[in-house]
């Protein structure tokens, strides 16, 4: 049987730069995000899993234990007000203490009586108010926790046609964001997620990639797109957006996740690792390439897991999406960007795609491996979870909530 040695050599020899791979692998940094740790359901039902983390300082826990199981995940995001705690000092230190940071801050403004026709959109202007000020609060908080992402979703749109004015919202938009944006400190990014459905589902005040990243750009240059994943209708090619954002030099940040249907949160390359792939080669090919704008852009790019767990337990589910980007990622690092150019270049259609499918049927495991002894985690962290018996300990410590109906950490 071929070693690791073996298939690092023969890797090699067919051009890869192994060292440079290994290194960009153990560099890699994933935020996994706080509610993915909490139970959490459709809206038929919520099945509490025993262990699940009830509180932030146990999601952090859990947080801690993906990155110590695989070394690239050292941030998790929070969800303001679902993680609010009284001394933020307290929760820094406390993640401190377990080798993570916190990341992210997702403020809320989907879930308030006050905001059944939208926040920054919404029609009377106590209610914009009100949601301008949960978001400044969010920029404090990130500022007190040491963060330097705001990382914001709406559910605002409405439901039928003629319900409200589309400009005159997108102007409330605009005006919010303008508010809230005169708050980030010079060191502080705004990320600005979209989606074209739900909860609305006549029209969504940003839609679209080309809807944010205009608001992106009349804001400023701390303003950038977020693309999560399950944000797209069916079939939309998801790397080209990547590529046109990284051309524009407002990607900010991922989501990742992956749906078959609608925005089904799963597992990241569950469904299509393909397109994972793909994604990663398109930011790989821009952080290598001539255009500077693009090749910065690439390098701040801040990778974050929106995932929730229905029926699977929480942390492996998280430590297998962070496998697979790792995966995605690896099988990236080895397409021959050099021989697809010229292939291109000579109008090689089949030529050049066969380059990457060379590189997506490459076996990465044994780079996998080398980076992960380089970052001195287990060989394959999903395998270490279960031998060191962390499921039984953390059902035998927190036991069960009761069931529910509800929302990611409601
Ligand atoms: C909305 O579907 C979303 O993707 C946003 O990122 C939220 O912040 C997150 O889910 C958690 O509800
Ligand atoms: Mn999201």
């Amino acid at each position: 049987m071929a070693t690791d040695r073996d298939a690092l050599k023969a890797l090699a020899e067919q051009g890869s730069d192994v060292p440079a791979a290994v290194t960009a692998l153990t560099r890699l940094a994933i935020e996994t995000p706080s509610w993915g740790y909490g139970n959490s359901g459709t809206r038929f039902a919520v099945f509490p899993w025993p262990g699940a983390a009830r509180t932030v300082w146990e999601k952090v826990d859990d947080a801690a234990l993906v990155h110590r199981l695989t070394g690239i995940c050292p941030s998790v995001a929070i969800h303001i007000p679902w993680d609010r705690v009284d001394d933020w000092q307290r929760l820094v230190v406390y993640a401190a203490e377990r080798g993570v940071r916190i990341g992210a801050v997702n403020p809320n403004v989907f879930q308030d009586d006050a905001y059944r026709l939208g926040s920054v959109c919404h029609p009377d202007p106590m209610v914009r108010r009100r949601a301008v000020a949960h978001l400044v609060e969010c920029v404090q908080i990130a500022k007190t926790v040491g963060s330097n992402l705001l990382s914001l979703w709406f559910a605002d749109g409405t439901n039928y046609a003629g319900q409200d004015d589309l400009r005159t919202r997108r102007r409330r938009l605009v005006d919010a964001l303008a508010e809230v944006y005169a708050t980030l400190p010079p060191s502080m990014r705004m990320l600005i997620e979209y989606k074209f459905f739900e909860p609305a589902f006549y029209h969504t005040d940003l839609a679209d990639w080309g809807m944010a990243s205009a608001v992106a750009v009349r804001l400023g240059p701390q303003a950038e797109v977020l693309v999560d994943l399950g944000h797209h209708a069916q079939g939309t090619n998801i790397e080209h957006i990547v590529a046109c954002l990284l051309d524009e030099g407002r990607l900010g940040g991922f989501h990742f996740n992956n749906r078959r249907y609608a925005d089904d949160d799963l597992i990241v390359g569950s469904v299509n690792p393909f397109e994972l792939f793909m994604i990663f080669h398109e930011i790989l090919s821009a952080e290598g390439g001539t255009d500077p704008r693009a090749a910065a852009c690439a390098g701040r790019i801040a990778y974050m897991i929106d995932q929730s767990h229905n029926v699977e337990g929480k942390i492996e589910p998280m430590l297998l999406s962070v496998v697979n980007i790792h995966a995605a990622y690896a099988k990236a690092l080895l397409v021959d960007r050099r021989t697809l150019a010229a292939r291109q270049a000579a109008g090689d259609v089949l030529g050049a795609h066969q380059i990457l499918l060379d590189a997506y049927h490459t076996d990465a495991r044994p780079l996998l491996r080398r980076a992960r002894e380089q970052l001195r985690v287990p060989a394959d962290p999903l395998d270490a979870f279960r031998r060191e018996g962390h499921a039984e300990r953390l059902a035998k410590a927190r036991g069960a909530q009761a069931a529910g109906a509800g929302y990611p950490g409601a």
